[in-house]
């Protein structure tokens, strides 16, 4: 299809590296020098995306108008016969990005101003506070509550269990972690440990932060809906901005049974790959907020969709932001938090690793908790190639969870 101005696409290079950890990145070049950048990092999963994008995407591209965004989205969206998909869809939201980025920087205007302008000052963030025991999580929280974080997510080592999530032992980070091993780490998982001890650590930090502080959690998928109904209903007293992932939801209608028990509200979405993953969750507000990442899910342009869509039934957005998702996907998902009408809150657990530094430069920052977006054209990251060569990629795989008994869980 030829438009207008065109911006003909001239290269699309795939690189893989390790920076503190794993990334997948993508550099689009269009014939003006301009080029953009995006995100495809799968965890555990990258060379499944970085082949896909060399072997598949890339020769589709080039030639093409960098500036028809939405044809390239449904090209590769509808024109790859499977669609969504977590690789698929990857693969589509670096494109997508790294295009959003070109306009801006073809326009001259940050990515923000592209879809509509900015709907607030900053972009506002919730930190994780985390600990071997219920006073270790509470003594990080009041570290980040006085660095100027008002909403924290707390997660507490289970009494008797070794590996809670989130709790990472002598290991900085799960990357760490995972690399340290072969194959896949695995923790023990007990639903009667966990519910007999996570309300004391929120009756703990209530008593200990008052009623100010915004407190939320991560369930990371393991109880059934009738157990999450139960969990939702302990932890009203302490008022949670969102209790998250209480059960996985392949099966939409789980939250029905959830949403029917608890006036605590509920948020999903980090695996979620497109609009459809979660179209029953927010038409029938069984959620209050959607998780989804711009890489995970067809990027800004995949993102936008869903924001607009969940506005329609009071679903804020509060996307996804742990470390495995780069520089870049932080970028976009600031831009797409600064304009979000229905923007709720942004994960945040730092820019990364110095190594990361080195790589991707940017010009965001965080101050009193909120994230604010630089000036640059575009989406304000680069990423530095001759850097990357340093971190080459090294496997590993996230942890899987097992039952006390061996069966296999969800982690
Ligand atoms: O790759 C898996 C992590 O991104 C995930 O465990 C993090 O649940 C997570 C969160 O909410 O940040
Ligand atoms: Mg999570």
């Amino acid at each position: 299809m030829k438009t207008g101005r065109n911006l003909a696409i001239t290269d699309v290079r795939v690189i893989v590296s390790s920076p503190g950890r794993n990334f997948v990145t993508v550099k689009i070049v269009t014939e003006s020098g301009i080029y953009g950048v995006g995100d495809a990092t799968v965890n555990g999963r990258e060379m499944a995306v970085a082949t896909y994008l060399q072997e598949h995407v890339a020769p589709c591209l080039i030639g093409r108008n960098a500036h028809d965004i939405e044809d390239i989205w449904q090209y590769l969206y509808k024109g790859v016969y499977w669609r969504r998909g977590p690789i698929n869809m990857a693969c589509v939201g670096a494109v997508d990005m790294a295009l959003w980025d070109i306009k801006g920087k073809a326009a001259d205007l940050p990515v923000y101003e592209l879809l509509g302008g900015k709907s607030r000052r900053a972009v506002t963030t919730y930190a994780h506070a985390t600990g071997n025991d219920v006073t270790e999580t509470l003594d990080q929280a009041a570290r980040l509550i006085s660095e100027g974080f008002q909403t924290i997510r707390l997660q507490s080592a289970v009494p008797g269990m070794e590996g809670s999530y989130g709790v990472m032992g002598d290991k900085k980070d799960y990357f760490e972690m995972q690399s340290s091993r072969p194959l896949p780490p695995e923790q023990p998982w007990s639903t009667r440990k966990y519910m007999n001890s996570v309300e004391d650590l929120f009756r703990q930090a209530r008593a200990r932060f008052g009623p100010d502080v915004q407190l939320l959690h991560d369930v990371h998928s393991r109880l059934t809906p009738i157990e999450a109904a139960r969990l939702g209903k302990m932890l009203e007293p302490y008022d949670l901005l969102f209790l998250e992932d209480a059960v996985a939801a392949e099966n939409q209608e789980s939250y029905r049974i959830v949403r029917d028990h608890t006036t605590t509200p509920l948020a999903i979405g980090e695996v979620y790959n497109t609009i459809w993953d979660c179209k029953d969750l927010i038409q029938n507000q069984w959620i209050d907020y959607i998780r989804t990442a711009a890489t995970h899910a067809g990027g800004i342009t995949g993102l936008r969709r869903i924001a607009d869509f969940a506005a329609i039934y009071h679903v804020r957005i509060a996307p996804h932001g742990a470390p495995d998702l780069s520089p870049i996907c932080y970028a976009a998902q600031s831009h797409i938090g600064l304009w979000a009408p229905n923007f709720g809150i942004q994960e945040f657990v730092g820019f990364g690793s110095a190594q990361s530094a080195e790589v991707f430069r940017h010009d965001l920052r965080i101050e009193n908790g909120m994230i604010h977006v630089g000036e640059s054209a575009g989406l304000g990251v680069d990423f530095d190639e001759e850097a990357a060569a340093r971190y080459p990629y090294k496997r590993s795989y996230l942890p899987v969870s097992r039952l006390e008994d061996g069966t296999l869980w969800s982690w």
